[in-house]
């Protein structure tokens, strides 16, 4: 599972330089220069600091969090396959065909396998996993690329981009089925969330669909395990941003005088994912040409993950054009699956 990259993350979006030349590390491999801005402008300045959290994905962060979903205090994955495997027939049951389906991040294609199973036993179904990771692209095809009355065709681009072109090449027979699964949506900000699912509604036609996953709201202690649990699996997920920016941007950030803190905010339901600084100290960055001081106790908050109540989906789903048809909920992990019909 890859971080939404058109909008969403826990960073702010940087302006790019004013002046007239670049920027210095506005051409390092692996990093675009608006992710680069952003960890600039969410390092730089008095404020609370923040990062992007699609940098949270690179490679090794991408099997961290595949190891996070497999953590028994991490209901959120299971429950969301759960779902697909016991409901793919009723899920896919109303839906017109002929079908196109987008998927909005590849993941690693299992929850995947079931929706299109179910739809393959009636009729060839086009299958578009979208995402920005070419290695998770290439994971996806090994599971799903193969599979009878199936043609997979893995698109590399964001999201908005790539529904475009799944859009652009539909026949007008064609209906679109868009999966936006794993609470990825929970990562973006409520007006981030709303503008991004009105843009993906902007690209469907009536008979089209979305199935969406939200993960509910559950008790603090619940969601603090979830998002900081005893093995240091999540703890290692978030570091590993640290760790990375020392690889791609020859930074020098100590992971020892850090510690991960989840935080629930009742208020805004969500889980805030930090970094926090055990004492006083300086840290450089050459390829931003940046130093960054800390003082104890300071934090870099490096994700959002928004937990949702039945309203809120509902509420989401209308803001941005969309009804919900129908909604099936885990009980075991409370996480939801809405089938909103434009
Ligand atoms: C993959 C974005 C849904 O927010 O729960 C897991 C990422 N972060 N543990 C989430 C994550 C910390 C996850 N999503």
């Amino acid at each position: 599972m890859t971080e939404p990259s058109a909008a969403g993350g826990a960073g702010p979006r940087g302006g790019a330089d004013a002046g007239g030349k670049a920027a210095p590390g506005s051409d390092i491999p692996g990093m675009d220069p608006e992710i680069l801005a952003a960890i600039r402008s969410g390092l730089s300045g008095p404020g609370p600091k923040k990062l992007p959290a699609s940098l949270l994905y690179d490679e090794l962060g991408t099997a961290l969090f595949e190891a996070i979903s497999a953590l028994p205090e991490y209901g959120l994955t299971r429950a969301d396959e759960r779902i697909l495997r016991r409901h793919a027939p009723a899920i896919t049951r109303g839906l017109a065909t002929p079908l196109l389906v987008a998927e909005l991040g590849s993941g690693t294609g299992r929850k995947t396998r079931w929706i299109l199973d179910a739809l393959a036993s009636r009729q060839t179904t086009h299958y578009y996993p979208i995402d920005i990771s070419e290695t998770a692209l290439a994971k996806c095809a090994t599971v799903l690329g193969r599979l009878p009355a199936v043609r997979f065709e893995a698109i590399h681009a964001d999201y908005l981009a790539g529904l475009a072109s799944v859009a652009a090449q539909r026949r007008s027979a064609h209906h679109l089925l868009v999966l936006f699964l794993g609470s990825t949506i929970g990562n973006f900000e409520p007006d981030a969330a709303r503008s991004f699912l009105r843009e993906v509604r902007r690209t469907l036609k009536p008979g089209d669909a979305l199935l969406l996953g939200t993960d509910r709201v559950k008790p603090a202690p619940t969601l603090i395990r979830a998002y900081d649990d005893p093995l240091g699996v999540t703890a290692a997920f978030d570091r590993n941003l640290l760790a990375r920016m020392n690889r791609d941007l020859g930074a020098s950030f100590d992971l020892a005088l850090f510690r991960h803190e989840a935080r629930w905010r009742e208020a805004e339901r969500r889980i805030e994912m930090h970094l926090v600084a055990k004492r006083a100290h300086e840290v450089a960055i050459p390829a931003l040409d940046l130093r960054v001081s800390f003082k104890d106790g300071e934090s870099i908050w490096t994700e959002s993950s928004y937990k949702f109540e039945k309203d809120d989906v509902a509420k989401l789903a209308k803001a941005a054009g969309f009804e919900v048809a129908a909604e099936w909920v885990d009980e075991e992990w409370p996480f939801a699956e809405a089938l909103l019909r434009v």
